[in-house]
């Protein structure tokens, strides 16, 4: 018979207790490092409201209201300029916008409505359902060329 009965069980759930705190230390370092390679930008420059697309074929710039609100619908005036100044008056524009360390979208689905003429879209439908690090991408086709022009924003609630 066993001379202690208790040892050998509690001894099973010390070791799964260390399992479980293992586990969970190397869960919490795989999503700070995580965390880390998807954090804001840093710079201030990057969440300037003016920016080039990625191959650089277009220069964009956009402006709101006042300060860009949370948890308001609102809309985006877009001005779209070749690197030379030259207005882009016939471009397609496609919107999405997301918090990439939240994983999620927005609510709604804003879209580009009119040229207002000289190159500036009304982009309409804007909502941002909270705070923190959002990313807007604006998907730019005019001339037979598409580039992304990604605006970094941070929000305050
Ligand atoms: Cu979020």
């Amino acid at each position: 018979m066993n001379p202690h009965p208790l040892h050998s069980p509690r001894g099973a759930q010390r070791r799964s207790l260390l399992l479980s705190l293992a586990f969970a230390a190397s869960g919490l370092l795989a999503a700070c490092s995580a965390a880390a390679r998807i954090g804001p930008p840093q710079s201030p420059a990057d969440y300037a409201t003016e920016r080039d697309s990625a191959q650089g074929g277009f220069r964009v710039s956009y402006r709101t209201d006042g300060a860009v609100p949370v948890g308001r619908l609102h809309a985006w005036t877009l001005r779209v300029l070749r690197p030379d100044g030259t207005p882009v008056t016939d471009a397609t524009i496609a919107v999405d916008g997301d918090m990439p360390q939240h994983l999620h979208g927005l609510p709604t689905r804003p879209r580009v409505t009119s040229h207002l003429g000289q190159g500036e879209y009304l982009v309409e439908g804007v909502k941002f359902q909270m705070g923190g690090w959002w990313v807007m991408d604006f998907d730019i086709t005019a001339g037979g060329r598409t580039e992304r022009v990604r605006f970094h924003l941070q929000l305050k609630k």
